[in-house]
């Protein structure tokens, strides 16, 4: 059901508008001021990230897909016939064709994204690609628990999350993601994950800081989107990008530093700026393959194969479900 409030302004909004004022509000509010990475993905910050995975400094799409692409034959094998594929965001076609491709066992192909916009697009190139395969999307915030559609019935199923999305969330974030995925995919499922590896510091800051500035357009994008959607009035020329490599937290961090004092309106409040201060908009977690494997244990993932480079930039993790999980 679609709940349409009307805000004082007499403008009608969506309950997805809600959540992402409401957000907003709360993130802007707080201290650190902090916004959801997920809100980066609209029409324009979806097609920014694309541009972000073929730049030079951006490794972990370039070697994840090289790493797909040379053990696909061995995933494949791994699939159960007749599965059906759940896959946790739906914006890397092409490494969902490499996987689908070596497994034409599989029947049916459930990709699960936040932008219905996006993921109609995706879902009719796919299907005019694989007629035969079957293909039933699913809008959903897979950040939270949600409906798979009922017509699946009791075929086995496996999760593909690709792009170390994971790394996104908060190490108890994760857990429970990777709890809920367990509950929602069965027991003995297979779950096939994309991790991007600790590696040296210098390696990891450039992919987020690139020469031609696009991470730095993306970051800003959130801004934009806010004075498009919430009646932000965000001077972007008063914002930078910055990316920097967190040692002790294992993770990229990206900020949006204000460039003076300032205040800006938004969702019909003002929010106060120090010179310097931030917005965290992001965190990229990076894990080490037994830190990973460990945190997968402790949600209900047992271990299987691991496929890594020859540079050990990028892993691709087959966990197991252990059997009974507890749902969260
Ligand atoms: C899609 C979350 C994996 O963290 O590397 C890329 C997003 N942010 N550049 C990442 C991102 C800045 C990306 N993930």
């Amino acid at each position: 059901m679609s709940i349409v409030v009307r805000t004082p302004r007499g403008v009608a909004i969506s309950d997805a508008e809600r959540a992402f004022s409401d957000d907003v509000v709360a993130g802007l509010q707080a201290e650190p001021k902090r916004l959801p990475p997920k809100y980066f993905y609209d029409q324009a910050g979806s097609e920014l990230f694309q541009r972000i995975t073929t730049l030079p400094e951006y490794y972990p799409t370039r070697i994840e897909t090289g790493i797909l692409e040379a053990h696909a034959g061995e995933i494949a094998k791994l699939l159960p016939h007749d599965a059906t594929v759940v896959e946790f965001g739906a914006g890397s076609s092409a490494k969902t064709r490499i996987l689908l491709r070596a497994a034409p066992h599989v029947s049916t192909y459930v990709p699960v994204d936040i932008s219905g916009e996006f993921l109609a697009a995706e879902t009719v190139r796919l299907q005019q690609d694989m007629p035969d395969l079957r293909v039933l999307p699913v809008e959903a915030d897979f950040t939270r628990p949600f409906l798979l559609p009922a017509e699946l019935g009791n075929r086995p199923r496996v999760g593909f999350f690709p792009g170390s999305t994971i790394g996104n969330f908060e190490p108890h974030e994760a857990n429970t993601m990777l709890r809920h995925a367990a509950a929602m995919l069965g027991p003995g499922a297979l779950f096939i994950i994309g991790v991007d590896l600790v590696k040296e510091a210098d390696v990891l800051t450039s992919a987020y800081n690139d020469e031609a500035g696009v991470t730095a357009a993306f970051n800003l994008n959130l801004l934009t989107r806010i004075n498009r959607e919430l009646g932000g009035e965000f001077n972007l020329a008063g914002f930078r990008h910055r990316a920097c490599y967190n040692q002790q937290q294992c993770r990229i961090e990206m900020h949006l530093v204000s460039l003076a004092r300032q205040k800006v309106r938004a969702c019909g409040k003002s929010f106060d700026f120090r010179r310097g201060e931030t917005i965290h908009t992001e965190n990229s977690y990076k894990y080490t393959i037994e830190s990973f494997r460990s945190h997968a244990r402790g949600a209900g993932w047992g271990n299987g194969a691991v496929f890594v480079d020859a540079q050990n930039y990028f892993s691709v993790h087959a966990l197991r479900a252990k059997g009974v999980v507890k749902a969260v």
